[in-house]
């Protein structure tokens, strides 16, 4: 099953916007394996952001990731990379459609909420940057399997 990374930003975690986001990848029938509230350390910032390295913006996001917790998260399912960005929206916030996450909730473009992997290759990475492999849990959806 595809996995990907998904990070609720300092912005989001200081929104209180944690339980409506989790609650809109559930409702699309994602399935969760992992989550926590860390504080990500700056070397953990560059690596996930080593792709936008010396752009002008890149010491601006690095101090943003880093400013207070976020919420990290690796989600399950079918095409999940590209669903679940779908769900969040474009990257500027004049883009970011209505229904969407960033569309629904952000209004200040470098303040947009959410992270979500760009490719499943990426999602690999990122996962590994964030996560030891035993804090992937495996579990069935279906309760009755239990039974
Ligand atoms: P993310 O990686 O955070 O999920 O966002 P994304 O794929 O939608 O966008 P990406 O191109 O990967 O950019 C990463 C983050 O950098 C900030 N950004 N600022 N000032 C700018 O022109 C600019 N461009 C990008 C945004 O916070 C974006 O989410
Ligand atoms: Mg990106």
């Amino acid at each position: 099953m595809e996995k990907t990374y998904l990070m609720i930003k300092p912005d989001g975690v200081q929104r209180g916007l944690i339980g409506r986001i989790v609650a809109r990848l559930e409702d699309k029938g994602f399935k969760l394996i992992a989550a926590k509230l860390i504080t990500v350390t700056e070397a953990q910032a560059k690596k996930h952001y080593a792709e936008h390295e010396g752009k002008d913006f890149f010491p601006e996001l690095v101090g943003f990731i880093t400013s207070g917790p976020v919420f990290a998260m690796v989600w399950e399912g079918d095409d999940v990379v590209a669903l679940s960005r779908l769900l969040i929206g474009k990257t500027k916030v004049g883009e970011a459609l209505p229904g969407t996450i960033r569309g629904d909730f952000a209004s200040h473009t470098p303040l947009n909420l959410i992270h979500g992997s760009d490719s499943p290759e990426s999602a690999e990475r990122e996962i590994a940057n964030f996560f030891a492999p035993n804090e992937l849990a495996h579990y069935n959806k279906d309760i009755q399997a239990w039974m």
